[in-house]
C-alpha cells in the first residue's frame, strides 16, 4: 500500500558544505528518500529556502507537523502540497522552507515508486512514451560560481546537436571539458585545475577569453561550433544588474552596459560563438527586454531562469510578453513537486521547452534525472563533474538501459 506511515527529517550537508534537509518517507513496506539543493544565484521570486531560523528551525516544525502526512496517499502530490500548505499558506514557504517543502515532496514521491516498483519518472508522470533529456555540461565558471578573477559570466555550457546514444553526449560533454583543461593549462602555467561549484574549469580570465577558449575546445576535437555540438551561456545576469543605476556591471571585465547594450552584447555573443543556449541574459524582471531577444534569435533556446522561477504565475507572464522560448525547471524554486509539476504543464501546453536544473549546491540524489524525463524536458542541465554532478547523469546512463525509453529529445 501506498500510504504514509511515517516522515522523518534531518540536516545534513550540501556539495558546498552548507546544512540542508534530507527527509524519509515511509510506506508499510518501503522508504524514499530526498535532500534538498540550494542556489549560489537566487531568483527574487523563487521560494525561500529557509525560514528565520535556518535549518533547524524548518526541520523543527516538519518534526511538530510530521502527523498531518500520516495517511495520504504517497502517490497523491496534490495532497502532499495541500498538507504542506495547512502548515505554511504563505506564498514563497517563509514558514516551513521551499528546502523541506522539496524533499517532502520528492522523497514521497520516490517512496510511491519504490512501493508500486516502477521508476521514478512513471510515478511523477504515467504516460505512454518517455524521451531522455540531452545532458547540458558546464565547462567553465565564474560569476557567484567562482572565485574573485575568474569570468563575470557565471557558467559557459556545452551540449550535443548530433550524438547517438545518451553514453555519447554525456562522453562528449566530459571530453570538451578535458580539452578545455589542456587548453587552459598551456596558455597560463599558474594555471591550477580550480573548478567552479558544477565542476566547469574556474580560471582566472574575463568573459571573452573564457568563451574564446571555450570554442577553440569544441573545435580542436573537431566539431563545428552550432553543428555537432553548441556552446550555451547562463549570463545570471541578476549577478551583475545594480538596480539604482539601471546597468550591468561586469567588474572582472571592468566595463558596464546600459540595458540596450547588454542586449547587443548578448547579441554579438551569440553571433561570434554560434551560442544555442541562452539564460537570464538580462535580469530578472526584464520580461521585455528578453522579449527582444526571443524574437531576434528564434533558432536559439532564450532561457528564463531567475526571471520564470519555476513559478507558474509569472510564467504566464513570461509567455504573454513573449520573453522566452524555454524555461528552467527546479523543483526547489517552487517548493513542491506538485507546483513544479503545474509549471511544466503550463509551459508545455505554450510550446516552452523545459530544461530539468540542479542547483549550484548539491545533494547525491539522482531523482532530477526522473523529473527530466517525466517533464519532456529538452535538456537536464546537472553541472560536469564531481559526484553530486555525475550522480544525475549516471541515472541517466542506468535508465537508458530500460527498454521503454528510446531515443534522445530533439531540440
Ligand atoms: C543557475 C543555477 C544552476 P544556482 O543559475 O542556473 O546552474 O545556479 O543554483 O546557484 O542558482
Ligand atoms: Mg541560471
Amino acid at each position: 500500500m501506498t500510504l504514509i506511515t511515517s516522515v522523518r527529517g534531518r540536516i545534513i550537508y550540501n556539495s558546498r558544505g552548507q546544512s540542508t534537509i534530507e527527509v524519509d518517507i515511509s510506506t508499510k513496506t518501503h522508504t524514499g528518500r530526498a535532500a534538498a539543493p540550494s542556489g549560489a544565484s537566487v531568483g527574487r521570486y523563487e521560494a525561500a529556502a529557509f525560514p528565520k531560523g535556518g535549518a533547524r528551525k524548518s526541520l523543527d516544525i516538519l518534526e511538530d507537523n510530521a502527523s498531518k502526512f500520516i495517511g495520504i496517499d504517497s502517490t497523491d502530490q496534490k495532497a502532499i502540497y495541500e498538507a504542506l500548505k495547512t502548515i505554511d499558506s504563505t506564498d514563497n514557504y517563509s514558514v516551513i522552507g521551499g528546502s523541506t517543502a522539496y524533499a517532502v515532496s520528492m522523497a514521497s514521491a520516490q517512496v510511491a515508486a519504490l512501493t508500486q516498483d516502477i521508476p521514478l519518472y512513471k510515478s511523477i508522470h504515467s504516460k505512454e512514451h518517455y524521451k531522455l533529456p540531452i545532458p547540458l555540461g558546464n565547462i567553465l565558471g565564474g560569476g557567484a560560481h567562482a572565485g574573485h578573477g575568474a569570468p563575470d559570466i557565471q557558467e559557459i555550457l556545452v551540449f550535443t546537436l548530433a550524438s547517438r546514444s545518451i553514453r555519447d553526449v554525456i562522453q562528449t560533454n566530459i571530453d570538451v571539458h578535458k580539452q578545455l583543461g589542456v587548453l587552459l593549462a598551456e596558455r597560463d602555467i599558474t594555471f591550477t585545475r580550480g573548478r567552479s561549484d558544477e565542476g566547469g574549469w574556474a580560471p582566472n580570465m574575463n568573459n571573452e577569453q573564457a568563451l574564446e577558449i571555450s570554442a577553440r575546445a569544441c573545435e580542436s576535437l573537431g566539431y563545428t561550433l552550432g553543428k555537432e555540438v553548441a556552446l550555451g551561456v547562463d549570463f545570471a545576469s541578476s549577478t551583475q544588474y545594480n538596480q539604482e543605476q539601471d546597468r550591468y556591471i561586469y567588474d572582472r571585465a571592468g566595463f558596464e552596459n546600459s540595458t540596450g547594450e547588454q542586449i547587443e552584447f548578448v547579441s554579438d555573443i551569440i553571433k561570434r560563438y554560434k551560442i544555442k543556449y541562452v539564460e537570464d541574459a538580462v535580469h530578472e524582471e526584464a520580461f521585455k527586454d528578453m522579449s527582444i531577444l526571443t524574437s531576434r534569435f528564434p533558432d536559439v533556446l532564450i532561457v528564463g531562469d531567475d526571471l520564470t522561477v519555476t513559478n507558474y504565475t509569472i510564467l504566464q507572464k513570461a509567455i504573454s510578453d513573449k520573453s522566452c522560448n524555454a524555461a528552467i525547471l527546479k523543483v526547489n524554486q517552487a517548493g513542491s513537486l506538485y507546483e513544479a509539476m503545474q509549471f511544466a504543464d503550463m509551459a508545455t501546453q505554450n510550446n516552452i521547452k523545459l530544461i530539468t536544473s540542479h542547483r549550484s549546491g548539491e545533494s547525491n540524489d539522482s531523482q532530477i534525472a526522473h523529473v527530466g524525463i517525466s517533464t519532456d524536458s529538452t535538456l537536464l542541465k546537472t553541472g560536469i563533474l564531481g559526484g553530486e554532478r555525475v550522480a544525475k547523469l549516471n541515472e541517466l546512463l542506468r535508465i537508458s538501459g530500460n527498454d521503454l525509453i528510446r531515443g534522445l529529445g530533439e531540440l
